[in-house]
């Protein structure tokens, strides 16, 4: 191949190579420690990808490619990604260190137009194939036209194919016929412990094939091709394919002279193949023999740029771990680093002068206008960063909900998106929602009815045309706004993250809904970790939540699910407990989720909550399926500010409480009750409806932050709100969740506090049954009451 990109690709690799080696042993030995740590970094993980990653960024890849990058070569990506100019010397001088250039690529913390984060391994790269569809979804609803389709691109570490969320989504995948994805295998034959299994790769090749992708394999390099067209070749060919993933380490690790002697053992009895082996010297057999493709600039191109479609490519790509380091192979070296001997003698063989590591071009055999001449005309970097913004979606200033006299949040769910669904307004028109196989039991029914599925072909209802009566209306379209997923969280996940980053990745703005129930948000834990860490925008609606899905069950009650939400960073979490603070909170979510964050989580707090509103972020909805009597009552403009800072007084408490109790969602008919009932023997008690426990934590702990910083009339919500009631007042605290949730409600003002929830593995009962249970019954209230406040004790406890 004579193409007139490699003598400057060569050159490159060996910079980008030089570099990311340089920044991790910077890290390490060069910079002052200030605790003695470790700092680390993944050499040998990092070069196994330099030849690769230098094809793909410097020649094969597009503009409007996206591409996870594998976690533990970020070195790699930011040495790119310095030399395109858009990383600097100073972050990578501080690589790992505070603010410097992040351990993974991180598309909030990186200032270097990272596509995807990464770290949690396969989170990343089933990100790709998300990230495909929502393409795919944009394209099919007319958005996005001026632009090309780009690839999605995974660089996945071989063992990083043993997580499970990989499967997952390749099965989803199938279903959803997705295109333009490219996952590009490292195949160094060796995880973080050790190497690898033998004959992986068969299996690889047999499950891509199965679900219907094309699997590349890139073997042997252009060096190793040649010499097998040699005499004896055929030979050498088959002594590798057979060797085992263990040998071939090892005899990498030590080098030509190994090599020789191994391969004289056991093939020089055959003639032509002996010669072939003699006529090398010994750097030059080690070169020849970890000649892998997956370090073959030629052969990368020409797999790359080979492709002429768009269904799914894997690549299997052989390649030796610590490639051109003294690591090289060992199978300790995950986390090796080159000590400062080793690291001489590779700056020696690099030729690059002490006090020259950062020069873009020292020690390379091009002149560097030449090198920087190329660098310029770069495809993939020509047309500088490649993030898109996307303008704001208009909101109303109301949300219609549709009044019942009794109703569950989660029914109420279902009739505001109705309401959305037969709208002509924009932000319906941008609602996109998805549900691993729960739309109907998450009342996403209607919805889905007037919006119609997502698929890039028509496919009608068959039950409509064969006119068998449903109530769901099964209809697949390009235009449709729903995507339905098979029982996966983790893929749920997954595609809310990518649809929620639609604005940056392909210039339109979408607003996602997911619905799952609550107990299975542990099941996609990660991911939904992983989304709101890349600051993707969308709502996580759960429902049913609680023990109050009563004749469910032990195995489908969420215990701990609030303090998920209260503890998740990037998503703020609301459990209302009536359909009108729901349609509050939407309201609010559907602004909130289009708010533009840095990301980073630095923006300024609001003075009147001290929350980082200004930020926006993700919105969790905990909902229920109890149906409860809603209050009659207008909605006054403060009531919704009230309800979207996290409570309110449903009933102030006087100047002389001694108890009052702080509820969130389904239980409010038992707090109220319970109230009821004290009121019978003591003036004042109050009750505190609390919407979001959430919102009110992070913006007391944020004001205490802001006081302790000399701002001293910062106040939060829930300061204001308990800031009248009287220091000897006792607070009970109840929910359908764990206790911990509200517990800290005390601490605000130092009242003393009992805190009501669910602890322990539930079973099945009525509701009734189990808020006895578990002691969040209205009598449970009360006992709670009697027990931290002052007072006689009086006659309805001797009823208990
Ligand atoms: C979910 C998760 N579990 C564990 C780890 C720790 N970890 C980081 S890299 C790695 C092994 C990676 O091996 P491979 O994917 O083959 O990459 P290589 O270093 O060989 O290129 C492990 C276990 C992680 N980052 N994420
Ligand atoms: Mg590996």
């Amino acid at each position: 191949m004579n193409d007139p990109r490699l003598p400057y690709l060569a050159e490159l690799e060996k910079k980008i190579l030089w570099l990311s080696t340089w920044t991790i042993h910077h890290a390490n030995h060069v910079r002052e420690s200030s605790d003695g740590l470790k700092v680390g970094g993944h050499q040998a993980s990092s070069a196994s990808l330099a030849t690769i990653m230098t094809a793909l960024y410097m020649a094969a890849l597009r503009p409007e490619d996206r591409v996870a990058v594998k976690p533990h070569a970020s070195p790699i990506y930011h040495a790119i990604q310095y030399l395109f100019g858009n990383q600097t010397k100073e972050k990578l001088e501080n690589f790992r260190g505070y603010k410097g250039a992040q351990s993974y690529p991180s598309r909030t913390k990186d200032i270097d137009d990272v596509d995807f984060s990464t770290g949690s391994v396969g989170l990343g790269v089933a990100q790709t194939l998300f990230a495909s569809i929502v393409q795919d979804y944009v394209k099919a609803h007319g958005w996005a036209k001026d632009r090309g389709e780009g690839r999605m691109i995974a660089l996945v570490g071989d063992a990083e194919m043993d997580e499970g969320n990989i499967f997952e989504a390749l099965l989803e995948g199938w279903k959803q016929g997705v295109r333009n994805t490219w996952w590009i295998i490292d195949y160094n034959r060796q995880s973080l412990d050790a190497v690898i299994r033998e004959g992986l790769y068969a299996r690889f090749e047999a499950l891509f094939t199965a679900f219907g992708w094309q699997v590349v394999t890139l073997k042997y390099g252009s060096l190793l091709e040649a010499a097998f067209a040699e005499p004896g070749g055929e030979r050498l060919r088959d002594w590798i394919d057979t060797c085992p993933n263990q040998l071939y380490s090892a005899l990498t690790f030590q080098g030509g002279a190994a090599w020789r002697k191994r391969l004289m053992d056991d093939l020089g009895d055959q003639g032509p193949l002996a010669a072939l082996i003699e006529s090398r010297n010994d750097e030059e057999l080690g070169r020849l023999m970890t000649n892998l493709a997956g370090h073959d600039l030629p052969t990368l191109l020409q797999a790359f740029e080979g492709i002429d479609h768009d269904r799914p490519v894997v690549f299997l790509a052989y390649t030796i771990k610590g490639f051109g380091l003294p690591l090289a192979g060992h199978k300790d070296n995950h986390a090796g680093l080159l000590n400062p001997t080793q690291f001489e003698g590779y700056r020696e063989r690099a030729k690059v002068r002490p006090g020259h590591e950062w020069d873009y071009f020292e020690g390379l055999d091009l002149p560097a206008e030449e090198l920087a001449a190329f660098i310029e005309k770069v495809p993939f970097a020509a047309q500088g960063r490649r993030r898109f913004s996307a303008p704001k979606i208009a909101v109303p200033e109301t949300l219609a909900a549709p009044r019942q006299p009794a109703q569950s949040t989660q029914q109420g769910f279902g009739l505001i998106l109705n309401e959305l669904a037969r709208s002509d307004t924009p932000l319906a028109e941008r609602i996109v929602t998805t549900s691993p196989d729960v739309t109907v039991s998450t009342n996403l029914g209607a919805w889905v009815n007037r919006r119609g599925l997502f698929a890039r072909q028509s496919l009608a209802d068959t039950f409509k045309a064969e006119r068998i009566p449903s109530t769901f209306n099964w209809d697949f379209k390009p235009e449709g706004q729903h995507i339905e997923l098979g029982i996966a969280e983790m893929n749920l996940f997954i595609l809310l993250s990518g649809l929620g980053l639609s604005h940056s990745l392909f210039g339109e703005r979408l607003i996602p809904i997911g619905t799952l129930y609550d107990p299975f948000i542990a099941r996609g834990l990660d991911a939904l970790n992983y989304a709101c860490y890349q600051d993707s925008r969308f709502f996580v609606v759960a429902t049913p939540s609680g023990v109050t899905l009563a004749p469910e069950g032990g195995a489908h009650q969420s215990i701990g699910t609030p303090l998920i939400g209260l503890s998740q960073d990037g998503l703020a979490s609301f459990e209302p407990a009536y359909v009108d603070e729901l349609a509050e909170i939407m309201r609010f979510g559907f602004e909130y989720v289009q708010r533009d964050g840095d990301g980073d989580g630095d923006g300024e707090p609001n003075e009147r909550t001290w929350l980082r509103d200004e930020t926006g972020g993700s919105i969790y909805l905990r909902l229920s399926t109890r149906t409860i009597e809603q209050p009659a009552r207008e909605m006054t403009p403060e009531l919704s500010q009230e309800i979207v800072d996290g409570a309110y007084w449903m009933r102030k408490p006087g100047p002389n409480a001694q108890v009052i109790v702080a509820y969130t969602g389904a239980l409010a008919p038992e707090a109220i009750e319970a109230v009821g009932l004290m009121a019978e023997d003591r003036r004042d008690v109050g009750l505190l409806a609390v919407t979001s426990a959430d919102r009110l934590n992070a913006g007391w702990t944020a004001a205490q932050r802001a006081r302790e910083r000399g701002l001293v009339h910062a106040q939060s919500h829930i300061e204001r709100l308990l800031g009248a009631i009287p220091s000897h007042c006792g607070i009970v605290t109840v929910l359908d969740g764990h206790p911990a949730t509200l517990g800290w409600l005390g601490s605000v003002h130092g009242h003393r506090t009992r805190s009501l929830g669910v602890e322990h593995f539930g079973q099945t009962g009525s509701i009734q049954d189990l808020y006895r249970h578990n002691g969040i019954d209205a009598q449970g209230i009360v006992a709670a009451a009697e027990m931290i406040a002052p007072g006689r004790p009086i006659r309805y406890l001797k009823a208990m």
